[in-house]
């Protein structure tokens, strides 16, 4: 499989933050603190914007993004509202087919058996008993008509429906005071979601795009579908979910971006 790597700053790892950029954007950084932290709508794009800086760009500006972004985690996540709904929209504007993104190209997505493959379920869950595709969709599908924003910077729109997640993790009496849930995936990818945005009423196990199964690019036979995350929060292909109160570190927490990723 050949990693690709289109910006290359974005992919390189985080070796701590670059103090000196922190010191340089002291008055930066207070700007951002007062007009958009205290609104909660702070987001590694909103600081691209506000910056005028790309997150391709390489250099110092690059950890202080990170620095800025990180330290967002616990704010963004005080600032969540639970029941707040991101916008929907209307069937005519869903773009088909999706656009594809992974951290490889599109000919190195390795399609998922959906008839041997299981959901399997660990941690804080008091039934573990796998579920196979067929299981999971003659669940009651939530349908949702969602923006999706990569970091990369592009988006569209799509058109998504599975078992809500919150209605999932308590009919497998999942403990939903614990902090995370944590997904695998087939391809190695993890990520890790907060019990908040898990019990969001606008997140979803999806298993549908525009009415038909995903397809192979897009998380066949599972994928998460959240409209208060970043495009990178949302796995595909998952195959293990698991509540629990420890946190994992995530393939994009460890390319230095923030875990959080709030739009
Ligand atoms: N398993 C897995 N899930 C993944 C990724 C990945 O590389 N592997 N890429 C993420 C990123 S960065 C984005 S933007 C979205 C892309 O989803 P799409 O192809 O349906 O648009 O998937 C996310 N989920
Ligand atoms: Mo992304």
């Amino acid at each position: 499989m050949t990693v690709r790597s289109p910006s290359p700053s974005v992919f390189r790892p985080t070796n701590g933050v670059d103090r000196s950029a922190l010191e340089e954007n002291k008055k930066l950084i207070a700007d951002i603190n007062r007009r958009k932290i205290l609104r909660g709508t702070l987001s590694l794009g909103a600081l691209t914007m506000l910056t005028g800086c790309s997150v391709g760009d390489s250099g110092p500006i690059q950890s202080f993004l990170r620095a800025v972004s990180s330290f967002n985690d616990g704010v963004q996540e005080m600032l969540f509202r639970p029941n707040h709904l991101a916008p929907t929209y209307r069937e005519d504007q869903v773009a088909k087919p999706p656009r594809f993104n992974a951290y490889y190209e599109i000919e190195d997505v390795k399609p998922v058996n959906g008839a041997t493959w299981k959901l399997e379920l660990a941690g804080l869950i008091e039934n573990k008993k796998p579920w196979t595709a067929e299981e999971l969709y003659k669940l009651p599908e939530q349908e949702l008509i969602i923006r999706h924003i990569c970091v990369e910077g592009w988006d569209y729109i799509g058109q998504w429906e599975g078992v809500n997640l919150g209605q999932f993790l308590k009919r497998i009496g999942a403990d939903t005071s614990a902090k995370y849930v944590s997904f695998k995936c087939a391809d190695d990818y993890t990520e890790t979601l907060d019990m908040a945005t898990a019990l969001h009423p606008q997140t979803i196990l999806a298993t549908k795009y525009a009415h038909e199964p995903i397809r192979d690019p897009f998380g066949f036979p599972l994928r998460l579908r959240t409209a208060t995350k970043l495009g990178f929060k949302n796995a595909k292909w998952i195959t293990a979910m698991e509540v629990t109160n420890t946190f994992l570190p995530t393939y994009w927490t460890k390319q230095g971006f923030n875990w959080f990723a709030g739009i």
